[in-house]
């Protein structure tokens, strides 16, 4: 069936000028862009956006990464949308990622590693509502 996912460009992967490249193997890989912009977080903003970490050591230097700068904000669908994009990205440290994956050819460490994808279902709803109103995501066909 088909899903959307939520998928963040982050802030290294700006600087780093990598936004092209990244888009380019998400959508050769059969993602479709269904909503995209390009956002500057607040502290609090993605104090928010990561609520579920709130707590968690990584935290402080989380959200500060995160709102160091520009980041491209994407709603993505495609069969298995959630599933197939985690694997796309690979695992959270860039060392650990497979061979091919966004986070292996792209990540420079595990705090800055270019690309967020929403790990569940539940999740990809909640951050596609925090960033996305209906009138910015486009339809797509199943
Ligand atoms: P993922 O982004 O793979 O879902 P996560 O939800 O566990 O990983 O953590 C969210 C982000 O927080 C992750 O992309 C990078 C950062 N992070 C996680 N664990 C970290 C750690 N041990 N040190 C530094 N940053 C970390
Ligand atoms: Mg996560």
């Amino acid at each position: 069936m088909s899903q959307r996912t939520l998928a963040i460009i982050k802030p290294d992967a700006v600087r780093r000028k990598l936004i092209g490249e990244i888009i380019t193997a998400i959508t050769q890989a059969g993602f479709h862009i269904v909503g995209l912009k390009l956002v500057h977080m607040t502290k609090e903003q993605a104090e928010s956006f990561y609520d579920v970490h709130r707590g968690r050591f990584f935290f402080e230097e989380l959200t500060r990464f995160m709102s160091s700068g520009p980041v491209v904000v994407m709603v993505l669908q495609k069969e298995q949308a959630v599933e197939d994009f985690r694997s796309l990205i690979g695992a959270t440290d860039p060392t650990e990622a497979a061979a091919g994956t966004i986070r292996h050819r792209f990540g420079t460490s595990k705090g800055e590693n270019a690309i967020h994808g929403s790990d569940s279902l539940e999740s990809a709803e909640r951050e596609i509502a925090f960033f996305f109103s209906s009138i910015e995501l486009v339809d797509h066909a199943p």
